[in-house]
C-alpha cells in the first residue's frame, strides 16, 4: 500500500505536467448564414473546437491535407487541437466561407 502511494508520487514528480488538472477548453463556433462566427478564435493545444451548424445545409471545416470535418445541417462537428500555430480553414461546399483558429502552445 505505502509502496504504491510512493510510486504514484514519484511518477508525478517526473511527469509533473501530466499531474496538473486538465485545463483543456471547448471553443464554440456557430455557423449561420454561410459564415463562421466568430471568424477568428483563440485556443490552445489540447482544446476542442465544436462547430454548431444553424443553417439548413451541410458545411465542412476543411484544411487541405490535415482535416475535413462534415458539419451537417442542424448538427455539430468537432476537432481536437494537437499542435500550435494558426489554422486557416474553409468550407469545401462554399469556399468563400473561411475561418481562423489561432492555436497557442500550452
Ligand atoms: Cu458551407
Amino acid at each position: 500500500m505505502m509502496k504504491a502511494f510512493f510510486g504514484a508520487g514519484f511518477a508525478c514528480a517526473i511527469f509533473a505536467v501530466g499531474c496538473l488538472p486538465a485545463q483543456a477548453a471547448t471553443v464554440e463556433i456557430t455557423i449561420r448564414k454561410l459564415s463562421f462566427g466568430p471568424g477568428t478564435v483563440n485556443a490552445a493545444v489540447g482544446d476542442r473546437i465544436v462547430w454548431s451548424n444553424k443553417d439548413v445545409m451541410d458545411h465542412t471545416a476543411t484544411l487541405d491535407g490535415s482535416f475535413d470535418i462534415l458539419i451537417p445541417a442542424g448538427g455539430t462537428g468537432t476537432l481536437l487541437l494537437t499542435k500550435a500555430g494558426p489554422i486557416r480553414y474553409y468550407c469545401r461546399y462554399h469556399p468563400n466561407m473561411v475561418g481562423t483558429i489561432e492555436v497557442d502552445a500550452r
